[in-house]
């Protein structure tokens, strides 16, 4: 599947659209949700073109996973979560609706359902 770079998070990436940023390196970007499923829920995205899980290069795959590790890590203070959800999405069977890659990641609480 290709690439399409007007897609809302590479608007994002380009400044073109705003977002609430939470974490950037040299390889990522992450920001809040617009549509948050908990308060907090981040969206860690590759700065480099990548559809999804499918067609992510490794060294990408591997620069978002450590920031969300990194962001999931912080969500226990700045949150008081007591356990973080980590959901990824892939092509429209897969319950995609973005198509840039990205990991939801989600602080939880016990007994607090997601939002829908
Ligand atoms: P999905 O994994 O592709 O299904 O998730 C897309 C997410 O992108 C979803 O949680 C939306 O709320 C979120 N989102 C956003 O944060 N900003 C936007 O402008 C749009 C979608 I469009």
């Amino acid at each position: 599947m290709a690439y399409d770079p007007n897609n809302i998070f590479a608007k994002i990436l380009r400044g073109e659209i705003p977002s609430h940023r939470v974490y950037e390196d040299d390889k990522v970007l992450a920001f809040l949700d617009i549509m948050p499923r908990a308060t907090g829920h981040t969206l860690v995205v590759p700065k480099a073109p990548s559809r999804n899980l499918l067609d992510v290069e490794a060294d990408d795959l591997a620069a978002v996973m450590a920031a969300a590790q990194r962001i999931a890590r912080a969500q226990l203070g700045v949150f008081e979560a007591e356990g973080i959800t980590l959901t990824q999405h892939n092509e429209h069977a897969g319950g995609q609706e973005v198509f840039h890659l990205h990991v939801h990641v989600i602080p939880r609480r016990l007994g607090v359902e997601l939002r829908p």
